[in-house]
C-alpha cells in the first residue's frame, strides 16, 4: 500500500487540480490531501472563494482522494509524512525544489502544472460576469 500526500488550497476546483490529483493517486494506492485552512491561506496571501468545508467536500467527491486533512502550517509536512506513513510527497512543479527537505523521509515528486487554467482566472471571470 503506497501512500501519497499532496498539499494545496484547491479553490474553485478545476481540471488543473483534478489532473494533479489523478496523477498523484496514480503514483500509489492511497491519496491524502492536506487542504489549506483559511488561516493558512492568509499566510499564503490567498483568500479562497469557497470555505474550507466546501473545498473539502469538493475533494471528497473525487474518486482519486482517499482522505482530506487540514493544512495549518508550513512546518507540518514532516510530521504529516511520519504520522500518515507517507511514501510519496507530490506537488505541481511551480513548487519544484521547495520541499526537497522531505527527501530523507519519502520520495519527493514534482509534476507539470496544467497550463491556461487557475483559480485566479476563474475568479476574475466570475467577477466580470
Ligand atoms: N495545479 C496544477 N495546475 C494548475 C493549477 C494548480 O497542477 N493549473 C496544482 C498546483 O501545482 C498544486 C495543486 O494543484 O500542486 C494545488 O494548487 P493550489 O490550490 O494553488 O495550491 P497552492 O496554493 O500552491 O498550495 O504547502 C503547499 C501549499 O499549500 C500549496
Amino acid at each position: 500500500m503506497k501512500r501519497v500526500i499532496t498539499y494545496g488550497t484547491f479553490d474553485t476546483l478545476h481540471y488543473g487540480h483534478i489532473r494533479l490529483l489523478q496523477r498523484a493517486r496514480a503514483l500509489g494506492d492511497y491519496l491524502i490531501v492536506a487542504l489549506s485552512t483559511d488561516e493558512f491561506n492568509a499566510l499564503k496571501n490567498k483568500t479562497a472563494f469557497h470555505s474550507w468545508e466546501e473545498r473539502k467536500a469538493h475533494l471528497e467527491a473525487l474518486r482519486y482522494v482517499d482522505l482530506v486533512i487540514p493544512e495549518n502550517t508550513w512546518e507540518q509536512k514532516r510530521d504529516d509524512v511520519r504520522l500518515y506513513r507517507v511514501d510519496i510527497f507530490t506537488m505541481g512543479d511551480d513548487w519544484k525544489g521547495k520541499f526537497d527537505f522531505l527527501s530523507d523521509l519519502c520520495e519527493v515528486h514534482y509534476m507539470p502544472r496544467t497550463e491556461r487554467i487557475s483559480s485566479t482566472m476563474i475568479r476574475h471571470s466570475l467577477n466580470s460576469a
